[in-house]
């Protein structure tokens, strides 16, 4: 149920940040990372999710982002990417920051998206550190090598223990502390810093939101929550701002 501040407060928001983790992909079919159906939920992300896991067995985590990639190219944008596309085009100062690497918000067609964590159709050698286009690890396990060097192949994702891209950070951060309204859309807000955007929004007056389907680690600090699908509830919020505007 929107409250009347946050409807009003739609009708003449100016400045908007927006923070998107692994829900937003849900009703895509994109699994999560730590929902019960969990990608591969034997492992725990970050113990796939780190260096020292690809040094171990760099096999496995290629398997690991191959099967991920399958999965996003045999889907596609949902209602709630689409509602972001929207918030674009409608409200003045507007940015999108993600902690997914799933491309979907591009897809959809979002311009500029602040992507945190890096994007899982895009890799880098790990010697000479060159740019690699997209490649997949063949079924017979040869692990993908570098046309200039030779050299090993990785997906050029943010690991846990790695830093996040530092003038991408700041610009999302930036944005936090200067909007009116941020919104925290399916996220469990328990990898950081990413989930210290929403903090840094509210030590900044900001009438911070939370989209959720379940309470989240910061559910009891946000000004409001919105429970349920963020594919449902984005339209919803789409519909008042496109109101204000027919006034
Ligand atoms: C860093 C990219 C500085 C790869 C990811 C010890 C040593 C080193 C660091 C640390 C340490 N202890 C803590 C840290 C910091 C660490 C951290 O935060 N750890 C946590 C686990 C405690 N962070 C880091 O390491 C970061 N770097 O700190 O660098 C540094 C450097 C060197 C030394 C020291 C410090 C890097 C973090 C980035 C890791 N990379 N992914 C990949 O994707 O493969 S993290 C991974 O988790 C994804 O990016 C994901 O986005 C992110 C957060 O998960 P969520 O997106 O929130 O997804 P989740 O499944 O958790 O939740 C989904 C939510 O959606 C749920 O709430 C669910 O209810 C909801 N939902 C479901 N369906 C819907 C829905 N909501 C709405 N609608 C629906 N339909
Ligand atoms: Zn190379």
């Amino acid at each position: 149920m929107i409250s009347s501040a946050l409807r009003a407060l739609l009708q003449r928001v100016e400045s908007l940040c927006v923070l998107t983790g692994a829900g937003i992909s849900a009703e895509s079919g994109v699994p999560t990372f730590r929902g019960a159906e969990g990608l591969w939920s034997k492992f725990k992300p970050q113990e796939l999710a780190n260096f020292e896991a690809f040094k171990r067995n760099p096999e496995l985590i290629w398997e690991w982002y191959n099967y991920r990639k399958k999965i996003i190219r045999e889907t596609g944008p949902n209602p709630a990417h689409y509602a972001l596309v929207r918030f674009e085009e409608l409200v003045t100062d507007f940015t999108l920051v993600t902690q997914n690497v799933d491309n979907l918000h591009f897809r959809a067609g979002s311009k500029k998206v602040l992507e945190l964590h890096g994007n899982i159709e895009r890799n880098f050698c790990l010697d000479c550190r060159k740019d690699a286009d997209n490649v997949d690890v063949s079924v017979d396990k040869k692990l993908p090598q570098c046309s200039f060097c030779g050299g090993l192949l990785r997906p050029a994702v943010v690991w846990f223990g790695e830093m996040l891209p530092a003038e991408i950070f700041e610009q999302a951060a930036e944005a936090a502390r200067r909007c009116q309204l941020f919104l925290t859309i399916g996220t469990s807000a328990a990898v950081y810093p990413a989930a210290g955007l929403p903090l840094m929004a509210l030590q900044h007056g900001a009438y911070v939101v939370e989209i959720n389907t379940e309470k989240t680690d910061i559910s009891h600090l946000v000004n409001e929550i919105l429970s349920g699908k963020a594919g449902e509830i984005l339209p919803e919020l789409v519909k008042i701002i496109e109101e204000s505007k027919q006034k």
